[in-house]
């Protein structure tokens, strides 16, 4: 019963006076500058895992992509394109891949300023390369990148960008994917794997005759037997791959609990087989599939996701770890919050159409006022394997900013904050979260 405080009580004016409990000390001008150098040098220095990539080594063949042509054609300009461009999709895929990197560069970088993020990473790659950045068109670049070679220009590329190690995304129902495994290569020191699933969860009926296909007694329908024929289908590619995760993309419309093929290949596949392999499941939520399939890969869009249904799967399944990203900004507040009430959720990265300075600096300042050092920044989500070089120095730099502000508030309020604090807040969000995560040795 509530106790209701009596008259005297409730008629004292409450005398409250608001003052400052902590006298804030100016810092002189020149700490704050070298906190910032200071801040600015550790983060550029930091070696970076980058957790979630499509990037792949030579030995993937057609799937391991780079070069100018290649990054021309990054979906992300292709998009771009139709909007300065009178070219229609259908004329444009009718187009040689050459052909189409000429109408882009000829559109977007010379009738037009590239402004924008996807156009100026390419500005970035050029010049860090020692290209010219601003070429009427790209023969300088072609001869160039055909004369690399591609193992060194690999190791070249990672250097600059200051990346330690790429994490793959490996689709086991892309047949190149699966061409690639089944010649039972050598794995690339640098190069992780990732099971990717999407097809399990998102069109089972597409995936049942890849799944069949490979000798394992499965059907339409969710019993038992299939169950176990799905299980044991990821089992031998758990076997064969040595994944470092598993991995799904998800729409906006993910809902937990709910009585779908959806949930329950979740809930009686995917969730077990990770708890069996003791391995993370990378959720990666709020894509919509080509809302305009004439654009290919261009054509995705994304919706706002429930993070409830995050809450409640991490929630009824504590002994499975879930690997988060979300695709709208207006779900990244959210996730900062349940990843407070759960520790075995790991947000990552500000994905896709997140992954722009203005919003990577928001996303990772909430991140950090909420989190701490406790989450994983950043990823690149590169597709063409120069892009690493754009997409971490642009990240970076937000990320520094961010840091400077959080750093320079705890000095004001009094820590003796040293370089080796920040030092190892930096190498826990670049590296160390995610190998403690995924059972990598933390170095
Ligand atoms: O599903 C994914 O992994 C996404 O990252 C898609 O590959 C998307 O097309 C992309 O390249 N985003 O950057
Ligand atoms: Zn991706």
């Amino acid at each position: 019963m509530q106790h209701e405080p009596s008259r005297s009580v409730r008629a004292r004016p409450i005398d409250i006076k608001f003052q400052e409990t902590v006298r804030y000390s100016e810092m002189p001008q020149n700490q704050i500058e070298n906190l910032r150098q200071t801040v600015t040098d550790i983060v550029a220095s930091t070696p970076v895992l980058d957790i979630h990539t499509h990037l792949y080594p030579p030995s993937f063949r057609e799937l391991s992509l780079w070069g100018i042509d290649e990054l021309v054609n990054y979906h992300y300009l292709v998009a771009e394109l139709f909007r300065s461009s009178s070219i229609k999709p259908l004329a444009f895929w009718a187009l040689g891949k050459r052909e189409q990197a000429d109408l882009i560069w000829r559109t977007l970088f010379v009738e037009n300023t590239p402004l924008s993020e996807a156009t100026r990473g390419v500005v970035g790659v050029l010049t860090s390369l020692g290209l010219n950045p601003a070429p009427a068109d790209l023969t300088e670049a072609r001869e160039f990148f055909a004369s690399q070679d591609a193992e060194q220009h690999i190791e070249r590329v990672m250097a600059i960008a200051n990346v330690s190690e790429i994490v793959m995304t490996n689709d086991i129902f892309d047949p190149g994917e699966v061409a690639y495994w089944d010649r039972n290569l050598p794995p690339h020191p640098k190069f992780h794997a990732v099971l990717r699933m999407d097809p399990l969860l998102n069109d089972w009926e597409k995936a049942l005759p890849l799944v069949a296909g490979r000798g394992f007694d499965v059907s339409l329908d969710l019993d038992a037997k299939t169950v176990a024929g799905i299980r044991k289908f990821l089992d031998a590619w758990i076997e064969r791959m040595k994944p470092l995760y598993m991995a799904a993309s998800q729409p906006p419309e993910l809902r937990y609990p709910e009585d779908s093929l959806r949930v329950r290949m979740l809930s009686e596949v995917i969730l077990p087989t990770c708890r069996a392999h003791n391995l993370s499941v990378s959720l990666m939520i709020g894509v919509h599939k080509r809302v305009n399939p004439a654009l290919r890969d261009a054509g995705d869009s994304l919706g706002h996701a429930d993070l409830s249904s995050v809450e409640r799967l991490c929630r009824d399944f504590p002994d499975n770890r879930f690997l988060v990203s979300l695709l709208s900004r207006e779900n990244q507040h959210e996730l900062c919050v349940a990843a407070r009430k759960f520790a075995n959720l790991m947000p990552f990265g500000c994905w896709w159409f997140l992954n722009n300075p203005s919003i990577v600096s928001e996303i990772t300042m909430e991140r950090v006022e909420l989190l701490g050092s406790s989450f994983i920044p950043q990823h690149s989500d590169a597709r063409i394997l120069e892009q690493i070089i754009y997409k971490w120095a642009h990240s970076r730099r937000a990320i520094a900013a961010v840091l400077m502000d959080n750093y320079e508030a705890l000095q004001r309020d009094g820590w003796p904050l040293t370089a080796d604090q920040i030092r190892r807040d930096v190498w826990r969000m670049f590296q160390g979260n995610f190998r403690k995560w995924v059972g990598m040795e933390v170095r």
